[in-house]
C-alpha cells in the first residue's frame, strides 16, 4: 500500500464533492493506496473548522502554502475559485505533489500554458476534474463511438443551461457568487459550463478546428455582495457558438444561466451515418441510442427495429457499474467524482482505468477553445484553433 496524504485547497461545493470521493473511493474500487485526509485550507477559519470536522481531515490551515510545503502531503487537490488555480498548481508541481485541479483549469490560455509547463517540468501526475466523462451513460456514449456504432459523424450538439442568475437581485461576489465576477472566475458560462461541454465534445468527437460565437450579458450591473456597491458585470451570462470539428462534422453549443426552468441541463447529441446518441443530465442513468446500420458491414438493420432505444445504464457490463449495486439501481452525481478519482489512482499505480483521465494538457486544450470562443464573440468573427 502506498501512502496518499491529501491536502485539500478549498472548502466549497467542489471541496465537498472531492472530499466525499476520497472518503468513498476505496469502498468501491480496489486501490493500492492508504488514503488519509490530512489537511484542508480555507481563508475563512470558521467555515474551515466545520469542513474539517464534517469530512474528517486531521488538521487545517488558513495559509495554503503550509499545506503545499508540508513533506507529509502527497497530493494537492485545488478546488478554490478559478483565479487561485495557477499559483496553487504551479506551487504544488514545484513541490513534487500529485495534482487534482477543478475546471476551468485557469483564467485564460496563457495561465494554463504556464501551469502545464510547471507540471511537465516536475513530471507529476495530474487530473483536471471534467467529471461528466465519468457518468456511466457518457462513458457508454464513448464506447458506442469507439465501436463504430455512430459511424461517420455529421452533427454534434451540446447545451449546458441553468437559471440561477435571472433575478436582478442576485448579487455579484462573495463566497457563493464569485462565478459572476470576471476577476475571480475569468469568464462566465464559457469557462464554467461550456468547458464541460467542450471537454466531452472533444473526447467524443475529436478536436474542434474553428469556432464562431456570440455572448450576451443580460444584466449589466449588480450589487456587490461584499462591498454593497453597484458593480458592472463583465462575464458572459450566455454564450452560443458554432464549431467545425477537424473530422468535418458540424457542432452547435449553447449555454446560459438565464434558461428559466433549467437547473443543470447538460446535454450532448451526436448524429452519424450508422446511428446517433443522446445524453441528458436530467436523466443521468439513461443513454439514448438510435441504431441504423451494422457497425461492421454498414448494412442497414431491419426496418422495423430502427428507432430510439433508451438504455438504462445500470448493468454490470456498463462502464463503472460493476463497482456499485445490482442492475436496475442507479448511482448519482457524487459517483462521477468517485469514478474519476478511481481512474486517476488506478492510472498512477499501473492499474487499468475505465478510461484515461483528462490531464492538465487536455485541460489546456479546453482552455484554448474557451479563449477562442470568447475572442470570436469579441471580434465577431470565426477563430481558427
Ligand atoms: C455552477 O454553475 C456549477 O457548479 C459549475 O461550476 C459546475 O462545474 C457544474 O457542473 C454545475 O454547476
Amino acid at each position: 500500500m502506498k501512502r496518499l496524504n491529501v491536502g485539500m485547497l478549498g472548502t466549497g461545493f467542489m471541496g465537498r464533492t472531492h472530499s466525499n470521493a476520497f472518503n468513498q473511493v476505496k469502498r468501491f474500487f480496489d486501490l493500492p493506496y492508504d488514503i488519509v485526509l490530512k489537511s484542508c485550507y480555507s481563508r475563512d477559519a470558521e467555515k474551515l473548522a466545520r469542513f474539517q470536522k464534517t469530512w474528517g481531515y486531521e488538521k487545517c490551515e488558513t495559509d495554503w502554502r503550509k499545506i503545499v510545503d508540508d513533506d507529509e502531503i502527497d497530493l494537492i487537490d485545488v478546488v478554490t475559485p478559478n483565479f487561485l488555480h495557477k499559483e496553487m498548481v504551479v506551487a504544488a508541481a514545484k513541490a513534487g505533489k500529485m495534482i487534482i485541479c477543478e475546471k476551468p483549469l485557469a483564467m485564460n490560455y496563457e495561465e494554463a500554458l504556464e501551469m502545464e509547463e510547471a507540471v511537465k517540468a516536475a513530471g507529476v501526475p495530474s487530473v483536471v476534474s471534467f467529471c461528466y466523462r465519468r457518468n456511466p451513460s457518457v462513458a457508454l456514449f464513448k464506447q458506442l463511438i469507439d465501436e463504430n456504432r455512430i459511424g461517420r459523424p455529421f452533427h454534434y450538439r451540446a447545451t449546458y443551461n441553468q437559471d440561477y442568475t435571472i433575478s436582478k437581485k442576485v448579487p455579484v461576489g462573495g463566497a457563493s457568487l464569485w462565478r459572476l465576477d470576471a476577476n475571480v472566475a475569468g469568464s462566465g458560462v464559457t469557462g464554467d459550463l461550456l468547458a464541460h461541454s467542450i471537454d466531452c465534445a472533444e473526447w467524443l468527437n475529436g478536436p474542434i478546428a474553428r469556432v464562431c460565437a456570440h455572448t450576451e450579458i443580460f444584466i449589466k450591473e449588480r450589487q456587490n455582495a461584499v462591498t454593497g456597491e453597484a458593480t458592472p458585470i463583465t462575464i458572459d451570462d450566455a454564450c452560443m457558438f458554432m464549431a467545425i470539428f477537424a473530422n468535418g462534422s458540424l457542432g452547435l453549443f449553447e449555454s446560459s444561466r438565464y434558461a428559466r426552468g433549467r437547473k443543470n441541463f447538460n446535454t450532448m447529441e451526436m448524429n452519424g451515418e450508422n446511428g446517433a446518441c443522446y445524453f441528458n443530465l436530467e436523466e443521468p442513468e439513461y443513454l439514448q441510442f438510435f441504431r441504423y446500420a451494422d457497425p461492421d458491414t454498414g448494412k442497414k438493420i431491419e426496418d422495423h427495429l430502427t428507432g430510439w432505444q433508451k438504455i438504462l445504464v445500470t448493468n454490470s457490463e456498463h462502464p463503472y457499474m460493476n463497482h456499485y449495486w445490482v442492475p436496475g439501481t442507479v448511482i448519482g452525481y457524487e459517483h462521477y467524482f468517485i469514478n474519476q478519482l478511481a481512474d486517476f489512482l488506478l492510472e498512477t499505480s499501473g492499474g487499468a482505468p475505465v478510461y484515461p483521465v483528462p490531464t492538465i494538457s487536455d485541460a489546456v486544450r479546453v482552455q484554448k477553445v474557451c479563449d477562442a470562443v470568447l475572442r470570436s464573440a469579441r471580434e465577431k468573427t470565426w477563430v481558427e484553433l
